[in-house]
């Protein structure tokens, strides 16, 4: 997988790859090139088979500011009609490939995850988050409304009515308050953030993938379907993962009373 990027580090573990948003003098807030190269290492790791599990996180003290400002900006002095639609175009083609990306993705947040680079973290499948963590939809702040999926992702992560506070407040969430909203899976101090991040991935990455992939498309296609859709789905992605090895596999390890060796296939 390319690793040359301008704002993104890319790590390999084994079967992990680690993207790490890299503009830190700036909070890792988005300007066109990074979000161009993130969407292109989320693409491209959900091509990959080798790849079982992605984490996606930022350097220093922050995990993103959202939308850089100077880099795209309503200047007060003219008065023209400009429109953001096109460009959020670019957003949600991130969106798209992390919600669509047949294996799990992991946001791992310390420090502040504001505006369009919250709602990317909420995108993601499962989020871990420091103790530091500040939640903010930061939106309001500037007079705008969530983007990049938040007016998706907030209400039914947290419920309508603390979406709606959020949204409308911008105040910020913290990493323990967030865990205890369902906004996180699970925060942890700071210092057990990057070896519960690693465990976490690891563990993600030796699991079933492709059952995790069909997981994701259940779930992601129940929440847009009513009941009927929802089981129908249900049995045409178990005839799928019923014929995986790793179906086999866990089955024949439980049988001989041993630890499953999931190959991803
Ligand atoms: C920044 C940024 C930033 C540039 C910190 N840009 N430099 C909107 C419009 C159009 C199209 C698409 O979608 C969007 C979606 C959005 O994401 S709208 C929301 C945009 N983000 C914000 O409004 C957040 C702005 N930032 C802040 O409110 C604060 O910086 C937060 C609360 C994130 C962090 O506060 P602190 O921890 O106190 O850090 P800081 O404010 O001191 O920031 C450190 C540096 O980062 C600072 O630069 P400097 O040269 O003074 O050290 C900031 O200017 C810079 N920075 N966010 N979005």
């Amino acid at each position: 997988m390319r690793t040359d990027f301008q704002h993104l580090l890319v790590q390999r573990d084994d079967c992990v790859v680690t993207l790490t948003m890299n503009r830190p003098e700036v909070l890792n807030a988005f300007n066109d090139l990074m979000l161009h190269e993130l969407t292109e290492a989320v693409e491209e790791a959900g091509r990959d088979n080798s790849i079982r599990c992605v984490v996606l996180t930022g350097a220093g003290r922050a995990f993103g500011a959202g939308q850089d400002l100077t880099s795209f900006a309503a200047s007060p002095a003219v008065d023209e009609p400009i429109t953001v639609s096109e460009h959020l175009k670019k957003y949600h083609r991130l969106v798209y490939a992390l919600r669509r990306m047949p294996k799990p993705v992991v946001a791992a947040v310390r420090g502040v995850a504001a505006g369009i680079s919250c709602n990317i973290a909420l995108a993601c499948d499962l989020r871990i988050a420091a103790e530091n963590a500040r939640f903010l939809q930061a939106f309001v702040r500037i007079g705008l409304v969530p983007d990049g999926g938040g007016g998706y992702f907030l209400p039914r992560l947290v419920g309508l009515s603390k979406a709606l506070e959020m949204a409308m407040l911008g105040d910020e969430v913290s990493g323990p308050e967030a865990e205890r909203l369902g906004l996180v899976n699970r925060c942890v101090p700071v210092e057990e953030f990057e070896a519960a991040t690693t465990a976490l991935a690891q563990r993600l990455a030796s699991g079933p993938t492709r059952a995790y992939g069909l997981i994701k498309k259940l779930m992601y296609t129940s929440l847009d379907s009513e009941l009927p859709a929802s089981l129908e789905l249900e049995g045409q992605l178990q005839d799928e993962a019923i014929q995986t090895a790793d179906h086999r596999e866990g089955v024949a390890a439980f049988l001989q009373k041993r630890s499953a060796k999931y190959s991803g296939q």
